[in-house]
């Protein structure tokens, strides 16, 4: 099958002033859409061509390099975009609250830990908020394109929301304030969209 560049569930504009237009423009149209391009090429008239993105990370030891860069980059911002919303941004309500509470010791803790996850992660890669095969949540990151549903991740689980810490997310407006991108990030978070995907991972 050949992958497809998703649209935006929303305007460029639409995460301002935490997330600037320009930013956004460039991240979706030419980053995500140069690994959706490199993806489908690297998997062209091979076995990879008939695995939906789940099964390609799940599975991705087994494939070139290209794909684990391109297939990562290609489901991680997928999940990226539809983490956040001009609504975002609050707490987290229900079920997810409970488990953020019980199982990462409460909402500041979880942005700690999250914040961290982020601000530590040496170069290019992802912050993680996933569920466990036991059902406990967990905070990890990733380097480069890897996520935790690879078969090669040192973190794994089932990713529920991720934060991209490349400095393409963020150069334009914060230059080198990793951090400062990252405290914004928190203003975006579509928490009723992860509440959904935690649902769903139990
Ligand atoms: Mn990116």
């Amino acid at each position: 099958m050949s992958h497809q560049l998703p649209n935006l569930p929303y305007d460029y504009a639409a995460l301002e002033p935490h997330i600037d237009a320009r930013t956004m423009e460039i991240h979706h149209s030419k980053h995500h859409n140069a690994y959706v391009t490199n993806l489908n090429n690297a998997i062209a008239g091979t076995e990879m061509e008939n695995m939906d993105i789940v099964s390609l990370c799940q599975n991705i030891g087994k494939f070139p390099m290209a794909v684990r860069n391109n297939g990562g980059g290609h489901y991680n911002h997928s999940m990226f975009w539809t983490s956040m919303s001009a609504n975002g941004g609050g707490t987290p309500q229900g079920k997810l609250a409970e488990a953020i509470e019980n199982d990462l010791g409460g909402f500041e803790k979880f942005k700690e830990l999250f914040a961290a996850a982020g601000t530590t992660r040496f170069g290019s890669g992802w912050a993680w908020l996933c569920v466990q095969a036991t059902g406990k949540l967990s905070v990890c990151s990733t380097p480069n394109q890897d996520n935790p549903l690879m078969d090669i991740s040192e973190c794994k689980g089932t990713p529920i929301l991720g934060m991209d810490v490349w400095e393409h997310a963020y150069y334009l407006n914060y230059q080198n304030r990793r951090p400062e991108y990252i405290a914004a990030f928190f203003n975006v978070i579509n928490w009723a969209e992860i509440s959904l995907r935690y649902e769903a991972a139990l």
